[in-house]
């Protein structure tokens, strides 16, 4: 007899396994040819992995790698984005240090198993975090909220979900879009497709574009939504846009998934940060939304993030997980418990909580004099163009506008390491490297070479 876990997996291993024969397919992407399996040898001495071809870096990660194999001294990593003091160190926030000490002199904290859905006291102040304190959804038992590994994991997990249990499996992401996101999506057994976001006539949102395509989305389409700080391209709708955007989606039944990623980089402030989501979760409908700290708390490494669920009612929200449950055990099991920890620790401590958003402002306000000395500096140089757009982007990242070939003679004649498609991390940037960087995009402009 077939268990209920067991029918319902297995059109998702149907699904998966298309997926992978599409990849297979020679019109398939250049990315995905790096899988293609030949037949395995069988010959004594020559290894069962031997045909295997080697994988391109990752566009993003790749470049701290290429990074890290440089030995010159003015060396810059503007690649991934990871917050770095005005010394151009790593940063552990006062507050996490504060909360780890506390941790570990309370000698009756165990080391034991977390549940599949995790830290209990960390999903309910992470759904509060991102939907608010007063939130209607949360009083009504309505939300279930698992902690997942981080960003990443969180989106993967309501991936995996949807493609099990909604009834359309069409995700559309922005064009341009976070370079992991069609690969989760696309694994988790969902088809990607993509709608108009940036327009780089005008360096702005294509409003316009946005909103025909996700008019034109098949009824029900799920459509993946930056909660701020649009990455890669600093771009976010106005507050009247996203009122727009509600409006369309819910007359036409999409199912909102929101990645938050850089709540309180935007802005500065956590809960201005949220008001897209919450615009959302306010007309009652239903809503996913990722959630990671790996930059708000500074805690990348720990891989702590939740997924939340907004649901009609608190009935569905319980079956709904019940079946999150069953996504997570055969993935990971259950969580790692010590970066929930902290988080929690933090967010349920008056001061620690008013200590914590005093630093994330302290990082948000530096990225943003980083924008303003850059464009200073650039406008100094007379660098030819309009620069406007780093002033006016949002959040950690600036999208120049330099292409791939004025990218690469930056990172070889000036050893600065940024993503191929032209976005630089400002939060990589110090007043000290400025000049360098001003000098480097200034020369790939001008053709000085
Ligand atoms: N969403 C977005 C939009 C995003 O930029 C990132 C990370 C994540 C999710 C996931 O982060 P996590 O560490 O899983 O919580 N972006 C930076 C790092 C990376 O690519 O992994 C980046 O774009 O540089």
């Amino acid at each position: 007899m077939h268990t209920q876990e067991q029918q319902s997996a297995s059109p998702s291993a149907e699904r998966r396994l298309s997926v992978v024969a599409r990849h297979l397919e020679p019109s398939s992407s250049a990315a995905a040819n790096h899988w293609i399996i030949a037949a395995p040898t069988s010959s004594g001495t020559q290894s069962v992995f031997a045909h295997i071809v080697r994988a391109p870096e990752d566009p993003i990660l790749g470049v701290t790698v290429a990074y890290n194999k440089d030995t010159s001294p003015v060396k810059l990593n503007l690649g991934v984005g990871a917050y770095r003091t005005e010394e151009g160190k790593p940063l552990v926030l006062n507050v996490v240090r504060k909360a780890e000490q506390q941790l570990v002199n309370d000698r009756s904290r165990v080391k034991e198993y977390l549940s599949i859905t995790g830290l209990a006291d960390f999903n309910k102040l992470s759904a509060k975090l991102i939907l608010g304190a007063d939130s209607p959804a949360i009083q009504e038992n309505r939300v279930t909220t698992v902690q997942c590994l981080s960003g990443t994991g969180s989106l993967r997990v309501g991936a995996e979900f949807l493609a099990r249990h909604y009834h359309q499996r069409t995700i559309y992401i922005p064009q341009p879009t976070w370079g992991n996101h069609p690969k989760i999506f696309t694994l988790a057994g969902l088809s990607v497709k993509s709608y108009r976001y940036y327009d780089p006539a005008t360096r702005g949102l294509h409003f316009q574009g946005l909103l025909e395509d996700l008019g034109s989305a098949p009824s029900g389409a799920i459509v993946l939504l930056h909660a701020c700080a649009h990455n890669p391209t600093g771009v976010d709708p106005t507050l009247d846009q996203w009122e727009q955007i509600r409006r369309l989606m819910r007359s036409k039944g999409l199912l909102p998934f929101f990645d938050s990623a850089y709540q309180g980089f935007a802005s500065g402030s956590l809960d201005t940060d949220a008001q897209s989501v919450r615009m959302f979760v306010a007309d009652g409908g239903e809503v996913l939304v990722a959630q990671s700290y790996a930059k708000n708390m500074g805690l990348y490494g720990e891989r702590v993030g939740a997924l939340s669920i907004v649901c009609r009612n608190a009935d569905v929200a319980s079956r709904v997980e019940s079946q999150l449950k069953l996504v997570i055990r055969p993935m990971y099991s259950n969580p790692p418990i010590h970066g929930a920890s902290i988080v929690a620790t933090i967010l349920k401590d008056r001061n620690l909580y008013h200590e914590w958003t005093l630093e994330l402002k302290a990082m948000a306000d530096r990225i943003i004099r980083m924008r303003q000395q850059l464009f200073d500096a650039l406008r100094a140089r007379g660098t030819p163009g309009d620069w406007s757009h780093i002033i006016k982007q949002i959040g950690m990242f600036t999208f120049t506008g330099l292409n791939k070939e004025q990218v690469a003679f930056m990172t070889k004649e000036y050893h600065i390491y940024m993503t191929s498609d032209g976005r630089i991390s400002m939060a990589g940037l110090s007043s000290r490297t400025v000049p360098h960087l001003a000098d480097a995009i200034h020369a790939a402009v001008t053709g000085a070479r």
